[in-house]
This record gives structure tokens, sequence and C-alpha cells, in this order.
């Protein structure tokens, strides 16, 4: 029997959604498993035209640690995560972890995330921290990633250099507290509204370092209209802020009472 290294944070579930990742998808649960053995899986499938499902149910059979969320249809990577926090919430897990099935996120660093989670709320996967890094990426996808993360830090004024990244670990209590009924954001600005509402809600959110390695197997997901949804909601959420900013300065200059700045929308 291994020891478990992270029992003082109680019980961990990583979410692993997947869409059509059969080749990666026992690979990755199998390193997991290695990596953080006393943590559970949750695979958040959203009927995989390509067979996932079925080998999820397979590894859940051979595996107590395994479950399987079966989900309608494709609905987007935020979705899948929002019916993964609130199956794990009902579940009583204490730590939940975002974790891409397609090797991108190693689960070898996983065990760095989860020691940052115990002084911190909201532990994010960085690859752009010192230390933070990314194999196999052509210079034009480095641009977007970059170039995103910038625009995300100037427009929301979050002190994050890796906000779109979906590497994490929260406490189940950071999720309790963020409120995610109104959380609409499909691709990756889903990741980008949950840092945000962590920060305004003046939770301890913190960035370790990882190294990011593309995937190998499998075909991505990502596409033109998940960048463009990110683009406009982080700017209609910025000058949505900007201006309850203004107003809260023209407010406080007649002498009214106004809400403190950055108040948690949940
Ligand atoms: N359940 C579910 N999972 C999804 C959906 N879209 C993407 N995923 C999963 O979310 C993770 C990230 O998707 P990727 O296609 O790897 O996106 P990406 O990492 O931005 O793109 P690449 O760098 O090209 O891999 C993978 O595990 C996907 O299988 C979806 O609509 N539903
Ligand atoms: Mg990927």
């Amino acid at each position: 029997m291994i020891e478990p290294k992270f029992d003082d944070l109680g019980r961990i579930v990583v979410i692993i959604p997947t869409y059509n990742e059969r080749e990666n998808l026992g690979l990755i649960v199998g390193r997991l498993r290695a990596a953080v053995p006393e943590a559970h899986v949750l695979v958040a499938d959203d009927n995989s035209p390509d067979g996932t499902g079925a080998i999820a149910d397979e590894l859940a059979a051979s595996d107590e640690h395994v479950r399987v969320l079966h989900r309608r249809g494709k609905e987007g990577l935020g979705a899948a995560y929002l019916a993964g926090f609130e199956w794990s919430l009902t579940e009583g897990y204490d730590v939940v972890v975002e974790m891409d099935a397609d090797g991108s996120h190693q689960p070898e660093q996983l065990p760095r995330l989860l020691a940052a989670l115990r002084d911190a709320d909201l532990v994010l996967g960085s690859r752009w921290v010192p230390g933070g890094s990314v194999v196999n990426w052509p210079s034009s996808r480095k641009v977007l990633s970059r170039g995103g993360n910038l625009y995300t830090r100037v427009m929301l004024g979050v002190p994050l250099h890796d906000a779109t990244g979906g590497f994490r670990a929260f406490r189940a209590q950071t999720l309790r507290t963020l409120d995610l009924t109104g959380v609409e954001s499909k691709g990756y600005c889903f990741q980008v509204d949950l840092a945000w509402r962590a920060v305004r809600a003046g939770l301890r959110v913190r960035e370790v370092p990882i190294e990011f390695v593309e995937r190998e197997l499998g075909v991505s997901k990502m596409n033109q209209r998940i960048v463009v949804e990110a683009l406009w909601r982080v700017t209609v959420w910025g000058a949505a802020d900007k201006a309850a900013k203004v107003r809260q300065v023209f407010a406080g200059r007649q002498g009214t009472s106004s809400p403190p700045a950055q108040r948690p929308r949940g």
C-alpha cells in the first residue's frame, strides 16, 4: 500500500473532459493513477463518436478510483467541467482538479499543483511564469497564447500570466464560493472566467510553472470560434468593469456611498 502524500488536503478528484480521445485516455489515466495514486478520476465524456465513452467505462470497471460522466453530446469544455464540478461537490470531494486528456498536462506535475494548494484556494499550472514552458508549439500558437494572456491581464486587471490554461487545482470551497450558475463561457474563456471570479472574490490564486506538451495523438478541438469567443467575452467583461469603476469615481465625487470596486459576482 502506497502512503498517500496529500491526505492532508482531503479527497481529490481529477476531472478529465473528453471528446474523441480514444488514443489518449488509457495512457493519461494510467499515468495519473501512477503519479497520484490517492486521486480519483472523473472522465466527463460528451458522447464521443470515436467510442471514448466505452473506453472510459472499461477503465472504470477495472479500477474503482475511476468514474465516468456520460453526457448527451458535444457542448464544449466549459459545460463538461461545470457538470463535473457539480458531481464532485455532490460526492463530497475536497479538491477538484482540471486536466486535459491529450497529454498536454503531465500528471507527473500534478503533485506540484497539489503542494501549492496547501497555501492557496486555486492553483493554476502556468506556461508563462519563470520555469514554465511549452514543448512542440509553433511560434504562431505561442504568440496567440501569450498575446491572449497579455490582453486578459490588461483588460481585466488580473495579476495572472496564464489565465487561459486548463491544468488547475481548486479547493471545493473555492467552487462553492464562486457560484458557477451564471457561467456561460464555453471554450478558453471558461478558464479566464473562473480565474477572474476567484481573483475578484479575494481568493488566493497561485501560479506554478508547468511544462505543457502539445498533443501527439488525436485531433485538436481548438478552433477559430473558441478564440473569437474568448476575445469577445474578455473585451465585454473588461469594458463593463472599467465602466463600473468610472461610475464609482463619479458617484464618489458626488459624495454618495458606493460598493467596493472588486466585488465577487456570485
Ligand atoms: N467533454 C468535452 N471535452 C472536450 C470538448 N472539447 C474539448 N474537450 C476536451 O478538452 C481537452 C482540451 O481540448 P483540446 O482539443 O486538447 O484543446 P487544446 O488543448 O486547446 O488544443 P490542442 O493544443 O490542439 O490540443 C481535451 O481533453 C478534449 O478532449 C467538449 O466539447 N466536451
Ligand atoms: Mg490539447
